[in-house]
């Protein structure tokens, strides 16, 4: 899918108060806005027009805005994010949406976060975590089918998100972390495997003809370097401190 826009979030002052299972420490507050504007300048640098929203007083983590949405070529299915925290995020995003798509809302009991999604031509995995569950991913495969794509529950037993461990990075081939290489839905594409000391890297995000990276993991680079395409690493070292990476900092479509 060829992108031409994207929207994304300013984080807000109070982001070291979301949700966190790292140890890294407290987020630097005037770092992370560094990071997020290199962040929106290399999107703009793969060719996209970037909406950015203010901040969402009371949601510290509503930057990682990935999780908020899902957007396809034919529809924005605004999520029922898994953490309670979260589910207030979605009206903005619906609002910020609007323009570009129809909107279908996934509704409780069903929960989804977008970082759950990876869509790969008009193949949808969906992974089933501790914030995406059975009824919300059908009600997300059930949207997509509608328009003729089709769709793969894959259990997340380790990482946050499945995007966390799996990504696109071209048309034929995933990034994975070691724990999903083997995994029956992922046969038929090409895999790299990240090492195990790396795999943050796995949340590599594919944006046109680009791939954005993390800095710092020299192995996975060089591994990504042989499929040919312009690489632009990025420092995300404050929102690693809060368990976010690339993909959850945008919607991209
Ligand atoms: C959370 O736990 O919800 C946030 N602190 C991090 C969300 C990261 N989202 C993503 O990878 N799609």
């Amino acid at each position: 899918m060829s992108f031409t826009h994207a929207i994304t979030r300013r984080p807000g002052k109070e982001m070291a108060a979301g949700i966190t299972t790292s140890t890294l420490g407290s987020p630097d507050y005037a770092k992370a806005l560094d990071q997020f504007n290199a962040y929106v300048k290399a999107l703009n640098q793969c060719g996209l027009s970037v909406t950015v929203l203010d901040p969402l007083d009371g949601y510290p983590d509503a930057h990682f805005v990935e999780d908020a949405a899902v957007v396809t070529p034919d529809l924005a299915v605004i999520t029922n994010p898994g953490a309670a925290s979260r589910k207030g995020e979605v009206p903005s995003i619906a609002a910020a949406l609007q323009p570009f798509r129809k909107i279908v809302w996934v509704k409780p009991p069903g929960t989804i976060d977008g970082g759950d999604v990876l869509m790969i031509g008009r193949h949808f995995f969906i992974g089933l975590s501790d914030r995406t569950n059975e009824q919300g991913a059908r009600q997300l495969g059930d949207a997509v089918s509608g328009f003729g794509c089709t769709w793969t529950p894959v259990p997340v037993a380790a990482g946050l998100h499945f995007k966390s461990s799996v990504n696109a990075v071209s048309t034929d081939t995933l990034l994975t972390t070691q724990s999903f290489v083997d995994h029956p839905s992922l046969a038929g594409f090409h895999r790299i495997v990240v090492s195990p000391q790396e795999e943050y890297a796995g949340n590599t995000l594919l944006v046109n003809s680009h791939l954005i990276m993390p800095a710092g993991f020299p192995d996975t680079r060089k591994k990504l370097e042989t499929l040919g395409r312009p690489i632009i690493e990025l420092d995300t070292s404050e929102f690693r401190k809060m368990d976010g990476g690339l993909t959850c900092l945008s919607l991209r479509f």
